[in-house]
């Protein structure tokens, strides 16, 4: 299995950091292909808890070389703490490569997504805050600035004057903000770039030459399907491409190289920000999956949005990413419920839709149909196998695998490394 992408089947934190660093021990690279630090990835190993937000959680794993890839936007100040606090844990993270064509967000980025959500009011998105938006926006308007740029000083100076004509008419103008200097962007950047510049390369080169030798390489998604710019909940989506063709562009393999794509699939359902979701429950129930789900965000701590499973979303999952097989995740948070509902389709005035509606009014106005399957209450966070699970949990995953159109390979009971169930 030379190749595989792991992604997520909703909008996000549905434990891929788990499943990647679970897959790790028989992984030779975990790349990151797209976002940045807007990701949370939370890893539990024995009684550490990592929270890794710009590095692969393949970091974790001693025998994995870890990759950004050129998808990736990153923030220099945040990935050189984040190497640092994991230096300090004892972690070694001297195998990081990081692509010379990787995007980085400087602090205009984060003012302008700041200063944008202020400024979008009621319509805002719920980003990150994290600069995340803008820095995808300029490398998309080609006035972005690259990880080789901070080895160039002049082309750097020359990028950063360009992107600040713009920016800073655009904070002055739109947003009544003071003007950036070119030097004190220019200044904290040279002053990132000795120490990032050892990591540095052509990670296609790299990974591609991986492939050929038969090594093991594992594309790790950042947030999840549903928040894709082109196939998710548009215009509340982040601004990049968590679907499995985004493996593609953002690391620079060809989609022939790629054998297995898995979906991390939460037993319910999550989002953070603003947008759309049908199965949302404004109940105790929601107040419920949060407490027990442990549902806050590792980046910016908010409150999750919590909601029944829809298999709607998880069969367009299937579809938009061409989905080999789920990781089933967090079903022990729903141990203790009598019945649990699940979203079989949408109500969408007054017809029944078994799809993603092509609209997105249709979406805003989609109402969940349930069918209820019988809950269980037995503790199940020590079960090994698939057959240690009681009968209404292993029929709810096998309903689960029905609706969504690929089967289940794993599931996870627990937030640590050794609560999984393997199924192949
Ligand atoms: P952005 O900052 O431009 O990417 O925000 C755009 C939308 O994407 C959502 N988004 C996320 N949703 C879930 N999890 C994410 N990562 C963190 C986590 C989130 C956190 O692991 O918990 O801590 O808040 C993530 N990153 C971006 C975001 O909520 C917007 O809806
Ligand atoms: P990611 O963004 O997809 O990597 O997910 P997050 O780390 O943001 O959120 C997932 C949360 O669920 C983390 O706190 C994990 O430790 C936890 N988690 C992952 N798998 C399981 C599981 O099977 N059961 C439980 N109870 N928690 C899990
Ligand atoms: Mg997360």
């Amino acid at each position: 299995m030379p190749a595989l992408v792991l992604l997520g089947a909703q909008w996000g934190d549905e434990g891929k950091g788990k499943a990647t660093d679970l897959l790790g021990g028989s992984v030779d690279y975990v790349v990151r292909f797209q976002g940045g630090n807007n990701a949370g990835h939370t890893v539990v190993v024995g009684d550490q808890k990592y929270a890794l937000h710009l590095l692969p959680s393949g970091i974790l794993s001693p025998g994995c070389t870890p990759v950004i890839g050129n998808g990736v936007v990153i923030d220099p100040k945040v990935l050189l703490s984040e190497l640092s606090g994991l230096n300090e844990r004892g972690i070694d993270t001297s195998k990081l490569l990081i692509s010379a064509n990787a995007h980085l967000i400087t602090p205009y980025h984060q003012t302008l997504d700041k200063v944008a959500e202020r400024f979008l009011g009621k319509r805002k998105i719920g980003t990150t805050g994290r600069g995340i938006g803008p820095a995808y926006a300029d490398k998309i308007n080609r006035m972005g600035i690259r990880v080789q740029d901070l080895f160039d000083e002049s082309i750097l100076r020359q990028k950063v004057e360009a992107a600040l004509d713009h920016k800073n008419q655009v904070l002055a103008k739109l947003y009544n903000r003071r003007a950036i200097t070119v030097n004190q962007v220019v200044d904290e950047l040279l002053d990132y770039a000795p120490q990032l510049e050892g990591f540095v390369c052509d990670t296609t080169l790299v990974l591609n030459d991986a492939i050929d030798a038969g090594k093991v390489v594992l594309f790790e998604g950042g947030q999840g399907t549903l928040l894709d710019v082109d196939h998710g909940t548009y215009p509340f989506v982040t601004s990049s491409n968590p679907t499995a063709g985004g493996a593609c562009t953002g690391a620079g393999v060809g989609p022939t190289r790629i054998n297995r794509v898995i979906g991390i699939l939460k037993a319910y359902t999550t989002r953070v920000g603003a947008g759309p979701f049908p199965t949302e429950l404004l109940d105790e129930d929601g107040e419920a999956l949060r407490r027990i789900g442990g549902e806050f965000g590792v980046t910016t701590g908010r409150d999750r949005r919590c909601g029944w499973f829809d298999a709607v979303i998880a069969r367009y999952a299937t579809r938009v990413n061409g989905l080999t097989d789920f990781f089933l995740t967090k079903l022990d948070v729903l141990t203790g419920w009598e019945r649990v509902p699940v979203c079989v389709a949408y109500e969408i005035d007054g017809k029944r839709v078994e799809e993603m509606p092509a609209s997105q009014s249709d979406f805003h106005h989609a109402k969940p149909v349930y069918e209820y399957l019988p809950g269980w209450s037995e503790d199940i966070t020590g079960a090994k196998t698939f057959e240690d699970l009681p009968k209404n949990a292993r029929d709810y995953v096998k309903a689960l695998e029905e609706m969504s159109g690929a089967p289940v390979s794993a599931i996870g009971v627990g937030p640590g490394r050794d609560e999984t169930i393997q199924i192949s």
